[in-house]
């Protein structure tokens, strides 16, 4: 049901780990308006871009909207007793190990719950892996050979409290952007604060910091043991009681910092300032996880705060941040392959058999799973042979993501549940299920601090959607089940879900909300954002502030970490990419793909590459690459920028077979994986990279979707229709045949020819309306894209527009910064140039541009930096 108009809902935004609590009122025409709720502890009314434009993408446009089979809408029923007898069938033939769910740390609390309760104690195998094994896996097992446990210690506001906060590997003005924003006002409020970041690339977030150490990539570990060989030798060691405190010393001694590619006296000023005050917290993400040692990263990182006891007392910690809005729900979940619900542990007999008993299992998987990188080769080899993926898109953002997708098409059963009914995944499914998205489902989930929230329904399903739990429920109660998944509503979920944390916690989990055992529906609905663990033992707060842990003696654990090897790289590979995100876009963009103010921050897949590769390779600005590497192929958009190390250039990961074919980076990056914790090391590809012999590059526009036929071509949606980049390598017979096909338009076109610099402009015309317009160039097409794209649909746009050139009164605004107010890059350089701009809050006043919710205020900062000639440019 639809709540009537100006009925405001308190819930969690759909994006990132922070957990932004958000005010949605439906305007009762199927919209939403949408505010940062100014009494979630996570964010107090703040929100980014992303978040703010939530309203935008919850439409019907591109929704799955029924079930299918083989491609043909089918009925629940149906589609459920196929799936149901599918994977009863292959058990019987072939043992439960032969099926396998891939999930996702975007799923609610209760639909993972349900999803691991059905494969791990009834289908009876560990085969249940997720897109967390990308994500979050080398944390996890960081945090549990350091800890005994997997636990976040701290609280987001030690972020705020500490005098030094180190970011490592994490880009956080743009992928945490809210809480990079409360760091930055505590930072303004305390100008003794100090911010280090360690990244090879220069980010955005380095505009805050004191200190940006371009660590060659991969040498963390090699970098946090010098810090640890430093501690020893002043003499800071805190807390003797550790297990391992020797040895770990003595590994860490042996770090000589070569490796880092630091200067000695930028090592030297990280170490004075780690040091000098108690006050640390050190941030990690992406960059310490996705690496072939990972796990080592993160436990270089712990010992360092085991060892001085800078651990969970306030204003000090390791902090690991999540990624997805329900990553940790998920860890507590126990949705990993390698682990068991309640953060119980699934190599200890006594643990499966309690969570047996509590679920009256009847076949309790008897150890872990396939971890994810392991579970496609074995679907690859047909030793899985019905896989379920749910709220993930593996054939993009897998490693070797050709590979994986081949295998997937391979395999005898495959169901996808997503919201999308076109994505690269759902291409490959026999059978799709509709799940409500975002806005249409009820549930919890839990952030980076461990707080757990809300999702609230604001909106009636799309179509016949149904919600995650009740569809994986309705395959076990199909499979013969009944009364294990007999649940009427997702509260129910919540309840037995804190009633086994109950028996976890006797056992000695530190996952306990058994508070909320007995939980009513209008609890349920009442409930306020919780820190875990609630339980009579403990509620809220931090862990370990009392040098107790969960290892078997109780003792923390330091972890003795060998400096890695350079790797060797290979001749015809002489390339590092690394990879990551960008502010507005989400993952494979299925969802922040359909805003067109998120479009525009940056519309085509990417290469970052230093000028000097640049000059090297003979690529010059805005012309394309050829991207090759021992697995898959790409073209991208050459950027030249001084913020990547030379041999490092950087891409994005958002661009898939949907938006941009070539632009599918995962298609690149190799399969490796750390050895402990099977997370894949997505950030260091080895690459080829070339010119893109480009015989045209052109640029369109059109009022209906259209459908690119050429080499490269990169999709973006417009306020009043899509755009393309495109280029290949040979032009067309026709070029009016051509783009009548493209734009599947029947018109004859209004054609500007210049044959002599070889460009053709191309304009379909309807009612005096702007339908379309194709522009070709031998070279990349300089043109304004934003004036381009306001003359869609709009009448009288004719001359101008094939004139290729904005008018002198409409200038270009280029790229969007402030996706709020619609102000782009050279209206803020034009603001800075001739208004004389000087800080940000000037930029403000006089454009708007960061006023409202605050994303683009660090590029607004770089925008300074690099055009205010002295160093008076300050927030
Ligand atoms: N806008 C936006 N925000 C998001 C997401 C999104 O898709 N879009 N996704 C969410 C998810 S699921 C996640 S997991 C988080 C990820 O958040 P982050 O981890 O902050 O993001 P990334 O861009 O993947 O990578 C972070 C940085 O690691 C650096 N890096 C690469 N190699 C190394 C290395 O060897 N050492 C060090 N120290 N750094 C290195 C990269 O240069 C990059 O700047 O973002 C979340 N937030
Ligand atoms: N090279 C490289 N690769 C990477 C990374 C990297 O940094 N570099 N990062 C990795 C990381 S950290 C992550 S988290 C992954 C993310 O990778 P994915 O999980 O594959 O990315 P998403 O696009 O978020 O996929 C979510 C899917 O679920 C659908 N969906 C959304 N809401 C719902 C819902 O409520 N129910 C259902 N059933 N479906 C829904 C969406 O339409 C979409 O198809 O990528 C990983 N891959
Ligand atoms: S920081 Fe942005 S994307 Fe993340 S939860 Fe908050 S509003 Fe959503
Ligand atoms: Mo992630």
């Amino acid at each position: 049901m639809t709540h009537p108009a100006s009925t405001t809902i308190r819930t969690t935004c759909a994006y990132c780990g922070v957990g932004c609590g958000v005010l949605a009122t439906p305007d009762g025409k199927g919209g939403l308006a949408i505010a940062g709720d100014p009494d979630h502890p996570a964010n107090r009314g703040r929100l980014c871009v992303k978040g703010a434009a939530l309203g935008e993408t919850i439409g019907h446009e591109g929704r799955l909207l029924a079930p299918s089979i083989d491609g043909r809408e089918a009925g629940w029923d149906e589609a459920l007793d196929l799936v149901a007898n599918q994977f009863s069938r292959t058990i019987a033939e072939h043992g439960p190990d032969s099926v396998a769910f891939y999930v996702s740390g975007q799923l609610l609390t209760e639909d993972y719950y349900v999803a691991n309760k059905l494969m791990k104690g009834f289908i009876g195998s560990g085969n249940i892996d997720t897109n967390s094994r990308l994500c979050m896996a080398s944390s996890v097992a960081g945090h549990r050979r350091a800890f005994g446990t997997d636990t976040v210690p701290g609280l987001y506001e030690d972020i705020e409290l500490a005098d030094t906060v180190v970011l490592v590997g994490s880009n956080l003005a743009w992928c945490h952007p809210v809480l990079f924003q409360r760091l930055a006002a505590a930072r303004e409020a305390r100008p003794d604060m100090r911010v280090i970041v360690i990244d090879p690339r220069r980010t955005v977030t380095c505009d805050i910091a004191d200190l940006h150490l371009e660590i060659e990539p991969g040498a963390d570990a090699e970098l946090f043991n010098l810090l640890l060989s430093e501690i020893a030798a002043r003499g800071m060691i805190r807390d003797r009681d550790l297990e391992g405190l020797d040895e770990a010393v003595a590994a860490a001694r042996l770090s000589k910092g070569a490796r880092t590619g630091l200067r000695p006296e930028q090592i030297a000023a990280f170490l004075d300032l780690w040091l000098a005050s108690d006050k640390v917290v050190t941030v990690y993400s992406q960059g310490v996880n996705q690496s072939d040692n990972g796990t080592d990263k993160v436990n270089a990182i712990l010992n360092c705060h085991l060892a001085t006891g800078r651990i969970g007392h306030p204003a000090m910690g390791p902090f690991s941040v999540t990624g997805q809005p329900n990553a940790m729900g998920g860890r507590e979940v126990g949705g990993l392959a390698n682990t068991l619900a309640c953060h119980l542990d699934i190599d200890d007999p006594g643990h499966r058999h309690a969570v047996q008993e509590f679920w009256r299992a009847p076949r309790m998987t008897v150890g872990p799973g396939l971890k994810a990188v392991d579970m496609f080769r074995a679907v690859e080899i047909g030793k899985i042979k019905a896989l379920w993926i749910i709220c993930t898109n593996p054939a993009v953002s897998m490693p070797e993501a050709d590979r994986v997708a081949r295998a997937i098409a391979k395999c005898d059963f495959v169901v996808v549940s997503d919201i999308m009914a076109r994505t690269d995944t759902t291409r490959l499914a026999h059978v799709l299920l509709p799940a409500t998205g975002w806005g249409e489902k009820d549930g919890t989930v839990t952030n980076s601090e461990r707080r757990i929230s809300r999702q609230r329904r604001v909106l009636a399903p799309a179509g016949q959607a149904r919600d995650d739990w009740w569809i994986i429920s309705q395959v076990g109660r199909r499979m013969g089940w009944y009364k294990a998944f007999a649940w009427d509503d997702p509260s129910e979920i919540f309840a037995e879900h804190a009633a086994l944390s109950a028996v976890a916690g006797a056992l000695g989990s530190d996952f306990d909300i058994s508070d909320h055992a007995r939980l009513s529906r209008t609890d349920y609905d009442g409930m306020e954002p919780f820190l875990w663990p609630q339980s009579p033992r403990k509620r809220g707060g931090r862990f370990f502030a009392d040098g107790r842990y969960h290892t078997q003696s109780g003792k923390g654990r330091m972890i003795a970490v060998s400096s890695q090897e350079p790797r060797a790289t290979a001749a015809e590979y002489p390339y590092r990419l690394n990879t990551g995100r960008v502010r507005d876009h989400w993952h494979s963009m299925t969802r922040s793909g359909l805003s067109p103010r998120l479009a525009r921050h940056m519309a085509e897949p990417f290469l970052e590459l230093h000028p000097m590769d640049a000059t090297r390779l003979g690529l010059g600005p805005a012309t394309l690459a050829e991207v090759e590497s021992a697995h898959g192929q790409a073209v991208l958009r050459v950027l030249v920028t001084d913020r990547v190390q030379q041999g490092h250039p950087f891409a994005p990961i958002h661009w898939t077979g949907e938006t941009a074919p070539t632009g599918r980076i995962d298609a690149l990056v190799p399969a490796v994986t750390d050895p402990l914790s099977g997370q894949p090391a997505s950030k260091s590809a080895p690459i080829a990279i070339r010119q893109f012999a480009a015989g045209w590059y052109g640029f369109a526009v059109s009022a209906a979707p259209m459908c690119p036929i050429c080499d490269y071509w990169a999709l973006a949606t417009l306020s009043g229709g899509y755009q393309a980049e495109l280029a290949s390598r040979h032009a067309p017979e026709d070029w009016i045949a051509h783009s009548k096909r493209m734009f599947g338009l029947e018109g004859e076109p209004l054609v500007v020819k210049d044959l002599r610099r070889g460009v053709l402009r191309l304009a379909f015309i309807e009612d005096g309306r702007l339908q379309a317009a194709l522009f070709v160039a031998p070279e990349p097409v300089g043109l304004s894209r934003s004036h381009v794209a306001a003359a869609l649909g709009s009448e009288d746009c004719t001359p101008d527009l094939l004139a290729g050139y904005p008018g002198a009164d409409r200038p270009d605004e280029g790229a969007l910064v402030c996706a709020c107010f619609g102000v782009g890059v050279n209206t803020i350089l034009r603001g800075i140039a001739t208004q004389g701009l000087l800080t940000v809050d000037e930029i403000g006043a006089a454009l708007r541009a960061g006023t409202n919710c605050g994303s683009c205020r660090p590029e607004l900062r770089a925008l300074l930096t690099a055009n205010v000639s002295n160093d008076i440019a300050a927030e």
